[in-house]
């Protein structure tokens, strides 16, 4: 009987720390100078068993903000745009410097302060994730 109370607080236990179907970490935007476009990087983990795309974003604080990857092709560094990006079921997709990354036109971004923006899901969902804004150079 004892055991099976223990069994009981065990399942319990992991039902708490069971993590959100999808999370977003490390969200920043690198804020640079004058007009230039900033870029924002994260990870996305799918706890789902189902794998999800992200299909877009957007924030009051960009004219535009797109997904984009960044590639370099014998020495020449250019930017796709993207429809969508795919985090597979149980599995994670970072943006980072270099590979995909949200595009934020016409930013008003201040660098120390945290910008809010909503990312949607092909599962006809959205996420509101707070990006803190970074200098230059990543700080
Ligand atoms: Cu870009």
């Amino acid at each position: 009987m004892k055991r099976r109370l223990s069994l009981v607080i065990l399942l319990a236990t992991a039902a708490v720390a069971q993590a959100a179907p999808f999370e977003i970490t490390d969200a920043w935007f690198r804020a640079l100078p004058g007009k230039l476009p900033a870029a924002g990087y994260f990870t996305a983990r799918n706890n789902t068993p189902r794998d999800v795309a992200i299909t877009g974003a957007r924030a009051d604080g960009c004219g535009m903000l797109m997904l984009h990857q960044s590639s370099n092709k014998g020495g020449m560094s250019s930017m796709d745009m993207l429809d969508k990006v795919m985090v597979p079921a149980g599995g994670t997709a970072v943006f980072a410097p270099g590979g995909a990354h949200l595009m934020c036109t016409d930013a008003k971004l201040k660098i120390g302060t945290r910008m809010p923006v909503l990312i949607n899901l092909s599962d006809g969902t959205a996420i509101a994730v707070a990006f803190a804004v970074k200098g230059a150079t990543g700080k």
